[in-house]
């Protein structure tokens, strides 16, 4: 058995019980996708991501992709080229595309767990496997020749990256330095360094496409200044196909990290030793949107592969604690003879699981039903439609997958997963070490943490005075003041709705600060202070609810006649739900007594005085 432990089950029961998306197949954008095609597709790629795609997991830590700073080439470890090759030559990446641009035309949800497998399997074989999801986003985009050269990264399978961070530029990207020059024939010489690109360099792939922010020289500042540049590493005859010369853009470094050392992170050194030629994307400057395009889908990745890595995580941690026996129970401890019995009779053992249990599945639902709103905005967009609002929707739970699912994801490995495995969780033997080397990462790119509860605050709820927000809440309040699940979840509900209150108390905590802002601007800093609070508490809200929701369905079909398999599936729900509700959402009334008191002393404390 490999390490990767997925949760088919609890997959399909989002999709088909939960949020139905067997009623969106059929018709429209899915024409050709029926309930049985999906689950047979869930059911190979969950054959491939626990076999070949997870072989490689653990020898590519160990043994990392080698760097060679003369040539700036990087050699993969062979194992991790045969999984590549595995999930490769399944063209699983085609669910992913739309059909105009080679895909099968398939519900986002659909490509969202299947993605769910990759990245829990082995992330960095979805990171290297990016390259047609970035062409497609270079089709739409592109000028003629471009979305040529999009047909042809396709066809081909190249690689491709994201190209913003600088060494003085990260979460400030608009500090951006990288420099862009037009020529005579309408190409930009690129000259600059930037930093930690993921998969700039590999020999998995004849050539590797990168979309590059540079300023334009005479360009404005800030992120409205940069452009988005295509800058292939071979230069490519439109015509055939054929590979051309080198271009001028190398790898001159590959980071020595904590985890996810498969995936390399490279710097990528523009224009050094010859011209690094590159092509305005759609001959326009808009490189931020542009950008955005790409980072949107990005997030939902990083946000997915955390949620991925804690459902492993705790289903490695389950199987070991019905098998480890340890001590007697709790009952008997007096009784120095009493049976030993397995860790899971052990209270503390339970409570850690039901934990982790409840925070996986709950935080997949959040993904799946980010995905839901995604596919209303993809049929809308085939019926020639905007539904304005689905996209809304997702903008305003994008932070939010990422942010709260990297941070919870992140904690609770640690805290939780590798602590039930006792010493034996610090060993390599087991892959929990790994994976929370490996998650480390998701609090950081893609916009650090403190970046998505500054979006989600500012960008997604003020923006709007919180009209999208309360679309959600309204909701969750209708939900809460229901009868769903009936005396089963009565005092559920009602914790539901108290921790809605006290979501929406920091809410409106943060917005006085942002009123009083205009008198006093010192009085923003209140904001700053609590919006990483905020994206954890709305986090938790959502979690809770969509908990609750699947306890519904669980007593639902408790009540009727269903196998033993199924029985203890719908119990676990209930059971799940019941104490998350009990056990978290009661944290939110002190973090909103918190916002309500916060202060700006911690804004006076000089700095010497830290
Ligand atoms: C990185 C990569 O970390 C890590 C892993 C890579 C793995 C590669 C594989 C990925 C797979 C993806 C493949 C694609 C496939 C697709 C497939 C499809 C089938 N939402 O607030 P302002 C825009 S990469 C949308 O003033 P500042 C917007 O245009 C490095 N747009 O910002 C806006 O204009 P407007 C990641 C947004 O103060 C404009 O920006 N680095 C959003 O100038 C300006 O907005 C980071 O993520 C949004 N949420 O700059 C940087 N926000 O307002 C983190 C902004 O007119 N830092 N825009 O609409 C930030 O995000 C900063 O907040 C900042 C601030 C840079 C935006
Ligand atoms: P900084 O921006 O210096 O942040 C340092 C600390 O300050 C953080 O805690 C941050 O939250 C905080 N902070 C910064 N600004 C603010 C603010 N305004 N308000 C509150 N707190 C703030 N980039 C790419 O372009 N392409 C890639 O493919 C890519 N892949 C990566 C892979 C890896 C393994 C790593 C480590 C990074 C990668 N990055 C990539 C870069 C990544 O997106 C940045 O590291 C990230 O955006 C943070 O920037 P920084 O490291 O410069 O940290």
């Amino acid at each position: 058995m490999g390490h990767y432990k997925s949760n088919l089950r609890d997959i399909e029961f989002n999709l088909f019980e939960v949020f139905k998306r067997q009623d969106l197949l059929g018709k429209g954008p899915y024409e050709d996708l029926d309930e049985d095609t999906m689950r047979s597709i869930l059911d190979e790629v969950n054959r491939l991501t626990t076999g070949p795609v997870a072989d490689s997991f653990e020898d590519a830590d160990r043994n990392p992709p080698k760097f060679d700073p003369v040539t700036g080439e990087v050699k993969m470890p062979e194992s991790f080229k045969k999984s590549f090759k595995a999930w490769m030559d399944a063209e699983w990446f085609r669910v992913d595309l739309d059909a105009e641009f080679g895909g099968t035309g398939a519900p986002r949800s659909l490509t969202w767990a299947i993605a769910e497998q990759v990245l829990g399997a082995n992330p960095a074989i979805y990171m290297f496997s990016s390259g047609p999801g970035f062409a497609q986003i270079l089709w739409h985009e592109g000028n003629a020749a471009q979305k040529r050269f999009a047909e042809l990264a396709l066809e081909r399978q190249w690689g491709a990256t994201m190209v913003l961070t600088e060494p003085d530029a990260g979460s400030d990207v608009g500090a951006g330095r990288a420099k862009a020059v037009e020529q005579p024939d309408g190409s930009w010489h690129i000259d600059g360094v930037k930093r930690f690109i993921t998969s700039a360099e590999h020999d998995m792939s004849e050539n590797i496409f990168h979309l590059v922010l540079a300023r334009p020289e005479g360009a404005g500042p800030g992120t409205k200044g940069l452009s988005l540049f295509l800058v292939p590493k071979y230069h490519v005859d439109l015509e055939t196909g054929e590979l051309g010369e080198r271009n001028g853009a190398y790898v001159t470094n590959v980071e020595k990290k904590m985890g996810i050392k498969a995936s390399t992170t490279c710097e990528l050194t523009f224009g050094e030793k010859h011209p690094a030629i590159g092509w305005l994307v759609g001959d326009k400057h808009d490189g931020i949107r542009q950008m955005f395009l790409v980072i949107e889908y990005a997030r939902m990745m990083v946000g997915t592969k955390a949620i991925a890595t804690l459902s492993t995580g705790y289903l490695n941690a389950l199987e070991y604690a019905k098998e480890r026996v340890q001590g007697a129970d709790l009952t008997q401890m007096t009784d120095k003879a009493a049976p030993r019995v397995t860790i899971t009779h052990h209270p503390d053992v339970r409570r850690s699981l039901l934990t982790q249990k409840a925070y996986a599945e709950g935080m997949r639902a959040l993904v799946l039903l980010t995905a839901s709103y995604q596919d209303n905005v993809q049929m809308a967009k085939f019926n020639g439609e905007h539904d304005a609002l689905s996209e809304k929707l997702n903008d305003l739970l994008l932070p939010i997958v990422k942010g709260f699912g990297s941070e919870r994801s992140y904690a609770l490995l640690g805290a939780e997963s590798l602590q039930t495995l006792g010493g034996s969780g610090f060993l390599q033997e087991y892959p929990i070490e790994q994976y929370i080397r490996d998650s480390k990462i998701d609090t950081l790119y893609e916009g650090t943490t403190a970046i998505q509860g500054l979006d989600l605050f500012f960008r997604k709820i003020m923006r709007d005075q919180g009209a999208t927000l309360k679309v959600l809440a309204d909701e969750i309040k209708a939900f809460a003041a229901s009868d769903a699940g009936n005396g089963r979840l009565k005092n559920e509900r009602a914790l539901l709705a108290k921790a809605l209150e006290d979501t929406e108390g920091i809410i409106n905590a943060m917005a006085g600060a942002a009123i009083g802002s205009l008198e006093n601007p010192k009085e923003i800093y209140k904001i700053g202070l609590n919006t990483t609070r905020l994206l954890l508490a709305l986090g938790d809200t959502i979690v809770a609810w969509l908990l609750q929701r699947q306890a519904e369905i669980a007593l639902a079909r408790l009540g009727g006649d269903i196998s033993e398999a199924d029985k203890n599936f719908y119990t676990g729900k209930v059971a799940a739900a019941q104490f998350f509700a009990q056990t978290v959402l009661p944290r939110i009334t002190s973090d909103r007594a918190m916002a309500e008191v916060t202060s700006l002393d911690v804004m006076d404390v000089p700095e010497a005085a830290f």
